[in-house]
């Protein structure tokens, strides 16, 4: 028959509860996210290419009114738009969203590939995968959110940008 003593019981118990504490450190290294009472800010993250780079991030509006997302500013960059891409005669192209946009109450925006994404212009710095950059996101009714992208991809080759 197979027995444990106290002793061995204790070892087993002392293994198990570090495998959680790693697991717990090594998900918190992938995932990421920001919050308040208006709104949950998930995972942001960024591709470079050259000085360039897209942004992405999933938005939830978790209050009981609309918020807008109006603009991005960092420290390290120099201009940051917001972007949608929009299919014309068959062409995908990027257009600078100048207005902001509208995030109803209760609904989640997804910045994402071939979609709504954040457009950094002048990025300074070299940067390399898994580097923070700072970024504010800046909300109707002064509302600011300081968040970090974190820096998933870099590219040298140049970045086609049809605008
Ligand atoms: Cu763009």
């Amino acid at each position: 028959m197979f027995t444990f003593t106290i002793n061995e019981m204790e070892k087993v118990m002392y293994i198990i509860r570090n495998i959680f504490i790693l697991l717990f450190f090594c998900s918190s290294l992938y995932a990421h996210d920001y919050e308040n009472d208006s709104v949950f800010i998930d995972h942001p993250w960024m591709k470079i290419f050259e000085n360039r780079g897209a942004g992405y991030f999933s938005l939830k509006n978790k209050s009981n009114q609309d918020i807008k997302i109006i603009a991005a500013k960092s420290n390290s960059i120099k201009s940051i738009e917001i972007h949608n891409i929009i299919l014309e005669n068959d062409v995908m192209k990027m257009r600078a969203v100048k207005d902001g946009i509208t995030i109803p109450s209760g609904n989640t925006l997804e910045f994402k590939p071939k979609s709504y994404h954040l457009m950094f212009f002048g990025i300074e710095g070299m940067y390399h995968k898994d580097d923070m950059i700072d970024v504010q996101l800046i909300f109707e009714n002064n509302m600011v959110i300081d968040v970090k992208f974190k820096v998933d991809d870099i590219k040298s080759s140049k970045h086609d940008h049809n605008h």
